[in-house]
């Protein structure tokens, strides 16, 4: 069945890493009647951790959709992962809702991932309900954890409902709005029913309702007023002035629980249904006129269709599935699309709501809903997709770059391409997860949120397609530039018998504004040097810039000034000006452009690095491999030196989340198997281990996957 807009709901789970938001979402479809039996995370059968490196890892990864209905709303729920390696799952989720449950654990107060989720929650606008969970639980405090809140975020929440009793003594929650109680059903799997509100917890019922009442007031002035003078609401009152005030983010209400215990699920459901904002409610989203223009796109029903794609899946068994925020319109099967972003034309099949990994056939989504869209190949995450009438571009959803890199290659060359298209696979399906070919280092190379977020890709790729790959540290593309003025002059002369070789240059080099690149200035007066010739000089100053100066990484943002030269009428030559102006990089009889301080640039970043110049004068001092290696490499004619013995770009920590796997440990220990490999080749009178392996706490190579 169809929802229209006004009786949908959206809602993302959110909040720091093991808070209970699977347990809660798994309780809020049983007490809603969607599921017949709730599953625990541990069971691995839980609706929306339904992956197989979810079952196994026992966390969430993916931002998972499933619903659940009360009366006649519908409430679309995505519950989202709590590491910070998954966070672009918890955008989507963010950007999809409007409004996010933000857990945060009875037992700890506000953690650091919830604080990142509530500071996205506040540049979005969007309203926030908490929820403080694992009541049940030992030195588990609602009291504690609000005034947490409170301290960190600078609100004051209101109570919807309170817990009755705390830790091992949890008999349920008082709902203050509807001023009833929910008793603490005997196991998990049994519906919380409503009781008349214990004696003992009358007083606190009255004080929180009154808190209540302020902030459904707040904001109204009538209502305000009525307040005031009456001391209380109606109940319809309260609900509207409630309402309002969450939609205008005047309010944070909080309620109480132990998701896994079903306790507290009954009154949120409620509240979800009957007071979260409608999709009508979501801030305009911003957009791009097909001219270019901006303009913004209210939730509406009444105008033709569009709608963003917020997230692609691609399922072993059900192939491509692109899901789908509809922002105006309705979304009908069969009907045709126009993707803004190539003009395409498609036709979309059929069209599914989703209850976690089941997909459920619907005949139409209403502007406000969350769906899929099943097998339209063409479809990507960020594509806006309208009626063939309609041409406008919803703002994509932004997400943080990927700061952890590695170098991947298959065990077996063979399979590099069927790695390579796994590995696109998986970066199509996270934005956070990138793939690219360095063309410098000749590396693939993978980015991601962290060791987790990769891991997890690459043992997807093993389990899945069977491909054995390696990781290591990437080799990293540095480059030079100079720091101060300098200049070079150089006579190239040479008498081989016949028409001998001369070419004489002077020029100055000087550092260019960073990210400018390259310039080239000819100041030569009068005819000591033929126009003809500095073609031969400009290209010599490429080729030497090319080759570097200090470590034989490419020069870059510098000027080059020809101020003389001289030529000879018979032996000059473009050939003969161009091994003058190598005088660039050898610096010989002269003063050399590489005798003033150059800087390397890495290409790659350490996490939490900024990008920068580094002061690598001393660098290159104190590693005399370094130089040498470059000199090596010059002499072999290699011009892109490859393996760099500098900053390499990731920095593994020594260990990861307790719930995820060992490959950082086997990374360690392949470490140091290969320092172990190293001290015997030194015994042996061999080369060490060259490079980033040799620097404390990198790896060198060799985790495989
Ligand atoms: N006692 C108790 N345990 C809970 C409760 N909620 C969750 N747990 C347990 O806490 C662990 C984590 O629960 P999840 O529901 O997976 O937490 P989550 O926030 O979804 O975790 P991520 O998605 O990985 O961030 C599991 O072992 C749950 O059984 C609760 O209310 N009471
Ligand atoms: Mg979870």
């Amino acid at each position: 069945m169809a929802h229209s807009t006004d009786l949908i709901r959206n809602v993302a789970v959110a909040g720091h890493g093991g808070t209970g938001k699977t347990s809660l979402v798994e309780h809020l479809l049983f007490q809603s009647g969607a599921i017949a039996k709730p599953e625990t995370v541990e069971s691995g059968r839980t609706i929306s951790d339904y992956s197989d490196e979810e079952v196994a890892r026992k966390i969430s990864i993916h931002a998972s959709l499933c619903h659940a209905a009360v009366g006649d709303r519908k409430i679309n729920i995505i519950d989202a992962p709590g590491s910070s390696d998954f966070v672009g799952e918890v955008l989507i989720g963010l950007r999809a809702c409007e409004t996010a449950i933000l857990l945060v654990d009875g037992r700890s107060g506000v953690q650091i991932e919830t604080i990142k989720t509530w500071r996205n929650l506040e540049a979005r606008h969007e309203p926030r309900i908490l929820f403080i969970s694992r009541l049940d639980e030992e030195r588990a405090s609602f009291a504690n954890s609000i005034a947490d809140v409170h301290e960190k975020f600078k609100v004051n929440p209101v109570a919807i409902t309170i817990p009755m009793g705390e830790g091992t003594a949890l008999k349920g929650v008082v709902d203050v709005l509807n001023q009833k109680a929910w008793a603490r059903p005997a196991s998990h799997d049994q519906k919380e029913t409503p009781i008349p509100v214990p004696a003992e917890y009358k007083d606190a019922l009255a004080a929180a309702r009154a808190q209540l009442f302020e902030a459904a007031a707040d904001g109204d002035d009538e209502l305000m007023d009525k307040y005031l003078s009456e001391g209380e609401l109606s109940q319809e009152e309260t609900l509207k002035g409630l309402a309002e005030a969450l939609a205008g983010g005047r309010v944070i209400p909080a309620f109480a629980g132990a998701g896994a215990q079903n306790v507290g699920t009954a009154a949120l459901l409620d509240f979800l249904a009957g007071i979260a904002p409608s999709p009508r409610h979501m801030l305009p989203e911003k957009a791009h006129g097909a001219d270019g223009s901006e303009i913004e796109v209210h939730v509406d029903p009444d105008k033709a269709f569009s709608a963003l794609v917020i997230k692609t899946q691609i399922d072993q068994f059900s192939g491509r599935l692109s899901f789908v925020k509809v922002v105006t319109g309705r979304l009908v099967q069969d009907m045709e699309i126009h993707n803004t972003r190539d003009g395409r034309k498609e036709k979309v099949g059929k069209i599914f709501t989703a209850q976690g990994k089941k997909l459920e056939e619907v005949p139409e989504l209403a502007a406000g809903d969350i769906g899929i869209i099943a097998k339209a190949l063409s479809l990507h995450t960020n594509d806006t997709i309208c009626s063939p009438d309609q041409n406008f571009t919803l703002e994509k959803l932004v997400l943080p770059t990927p700061v952890h890199l590695l170098a991947i290659s298959a065990v077996n060359k063979k399979e590099e391409d069927k790695l390579n298209e796994a590995l696109l696979k998986a970066a199509e399906e996270d934005l956070t997860f990138q793939v690219h070919f360095n063309g410098e280092t000749k590396e693939t190379v993978i980015q991601g949120m962290g060791e987790l977020q990769i891991n997890m890709v690459l043992d997807k790729i093993k389990s899945a397609q069977k491909i054995a790959a390696e990781t290591r540290v990437p080799r990293v593309a540095y480059r030079e530039t100079i720091t101060k003025k300098s200049g070079a002059e150089y006579t190239h002369k040479k008498q081989t018998g016949g028409h001998g070789q001369y070419a004489r240059v002077v020029f100055e080099v000087e550092p260019v504004e960073r990210g400018k690149g390259y310039e080239f200035e000819n100041k030569l007066f009068g005819q000591s040097v033929s126009k003809g010739y500095i073609p031969g000089i400009e290209k010599g100053i490429h080729q030497a810039m090319e080759m570097g100066v200090v470590a034989g990484y490419p020069v870059v943002d510098v000027k080059t000034v020809i101020t003389d030269g001289k030529e000879h009428p018979v032996d000059s030559s473009e050939m003969a000006f161009k091994i003058a102006s190598g005088s660039f990089q050898r610096g010989d009889q002269g003063r050399q452009p590489g005798a003033s301080r150059t800087d390397h640039e890495p290409q790659g970043l350490r996490r939490g690095e900024e990008p920068g110049r580094r002061d690598v004068g001393s660098l290159g001092a104190s590693r005399p491999h370094f130089r040498a290696e470059s000199r090596r490499r010059r002499h072999r004619g290699d011009r892109r030196p490859g393996s760099a013995g500098g900053a390499p770009a990731l920095r593994h920590r020594s260990s990861v989340d307790h719930r995820g796997h060992g490959l950082v440990r086997s990374r360690v220990r392949s470490l140091r198997a290969d320092h172990r490999q190293d001290r015997r080749r030194r015994r042996q009178g061999g080369r060490g281990i060259q490079g980033p392996g040799r620097r404390r706490g990198m790896i060198s190579a060799g985790a495989r996957i």
